[in-house]
């Protein structure tokens, strides 16, 4: 058996940026709009009014200020609302394998690895630009990676999932090096005609290289032991699918075809789900919560990970202890988590240790003990 290492990690920021402010005056304006149009079914008391989105609100409920996304134009058009992205042909790289390879590029000239020495490419991601050839292989014929590649879905969890499924091939020697890329377009598969959820989501790839510590070129953590569970939940659900067309009511773009989900549910039932999995994981390994010097957990609201680091370490964390990254990024699914630790892991010293968490759709939730070499 061999101990498996993160040892390089990237992040692709798309260089667009929405502000809440933006995105609510956008929204505010389509919203004039379709209540115009419908005055008359509303007056009757046919159709609801749609009601304003605020800034105010925004932040308050989820720490949210901005996020990046592959294009603002298509977003921010009242007439449009979602982003348009230019089609490509079958001979050139998809929008996904194009910013994972951005993201890889970082990961592998931190941890000093040649793209043609890994054998292993798995790509995460909360929902994949195609159904097959799989992403993964295109990734792997772009970087000029040898082995294998398969395409991960988890939704939020996807990337700790991955990490695990990488570091139990690394560990058992089936595989020597592996990249775990996560090319998250929730831009693509968010609802932006619904307030409730249109603040929620933005547009970001990480990656991370895992292999031996023996291997390792320089500074890197040790992966100590990975977790994943699930337990099936309807409260963030998405219905489009393959199956789309076969439908008999012939409709193509259905709000539940969009991410949905019922905010105030998940909050309550995933907090206390993370809490317990994370303590559970740790105390399993021998580790006392007061040995934990960071939390890089998944970014989906502030207050939920105010709860959930003060139920780990049983007291309010440092926000150096347990970095936040929403505020910049939004809910970047998968990569959220992955980019609190690669932005925020730099200045930790040799025997350190930490957890990389991430939770979400299905609901499933995934925890990386790490410790710093
Ligand atoms: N502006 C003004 N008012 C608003 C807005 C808005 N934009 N939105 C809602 N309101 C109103 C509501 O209508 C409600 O009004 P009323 O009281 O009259 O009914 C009031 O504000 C309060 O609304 P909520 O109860 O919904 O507000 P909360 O305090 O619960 O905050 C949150 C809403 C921020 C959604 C919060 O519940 C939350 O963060 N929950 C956890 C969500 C979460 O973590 N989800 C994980 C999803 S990520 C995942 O698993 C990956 C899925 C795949 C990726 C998909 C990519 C697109």
């Amino acid at each position: 058996m061999f101990k498996p290492a993160i040892t390089g990690t990237g992040v692709f920021t798309p260089d667009q940026i929405i502000t809440n402010d933006e995105l609510v005056a956008s929204f505010n304006a389509y919203a004039d709009k379709m209540n115009a149009q419908n005055a008359e079914a509303i007056a009757a008391g046919d159709v609801e009014p749609i009601q304003h989105s605020s800034s105010a609100f925004i932040f308050k409920a989820s720490g949210i200020e901005q996020r990046h996304v592959l294009d603002k134009k298509g977003v921010l058009n009242p007439d449009v609302m979602h982003p348009e992205l230019r089609q490509r042909s079958d001979d050139e790289p998809s929008i996904m394998t194009e910013m994972a390879l951005k993201a890889c590029q970082t990961a592998l000239e931190q941890a000093q690895v040649d793209a043609s020495d890994i054998d292993l490419v798995i790509c995460a991601a909360s929902n994949m630009e195609r159904a097959y050839p799989a992403v993964a292989i295109e990734i792997q014929k772009e970087l000029g990676a040898q082995g294998f590649a398969f395409d991960m879905n988890v939704a939020c969890s996807s990337a700790t999932f991955g990490i695990q499924a990488a570091a139990d091939m690394v560990r058992a020697g089936s595989v020597r090096k592996a990249i775990v890329v996560n090319p998250e377009i929730c831009s693509g598969h968010l609802e932006w005609r619904d307030r409730d959820c249109h603040f929620i989501f933005g547009d970001v790839a990480t990656a991370s290289v895992i292999e031996r510590t023996d291997d390792a070129q320089g500074s890197h953590f040790e992966i100590l032991s990975t977790r994943c569970a699930t337990q099936f939940s309807n409260n963030i659900r998405n219905n489009n699918g393959f199956l789309r067309r076969s439908r008999p009511d012939g409709v193509n773009d259905r709000r539940d075809m969009q991410f949905m989900q019922n905010g105030r549910k998940v909050f309550k039932e995933v907090v206390p789900m993370v809490s317990a999995h994370m303590l559970a994981h740790i105390a399993e390994e021998g580790i006392a919560p007061e040995q934990l010097d960071r939390l890089w957990l998944h970014q989906a609201n502030k207050s939920m990970n105010d709860f959930i680091g003060k139920k780990v370490l049983g007291r309010t964390p440092d926000a150096s202890e347990q970095p936040n990254i929403l505020q910049d990024y939004a809910n970047t699914s998968s990569a959220g988590s992955i980019i609190a630790f690669s932005k925020y892991s730099a200045d930790l010293t040799p025997g350190n240790i930490g957890v990389i968490c991430s939770f979400g759709a299905g609901y499933s939730v995934g925890s990386v003990v790490v410790r710093r070499h």
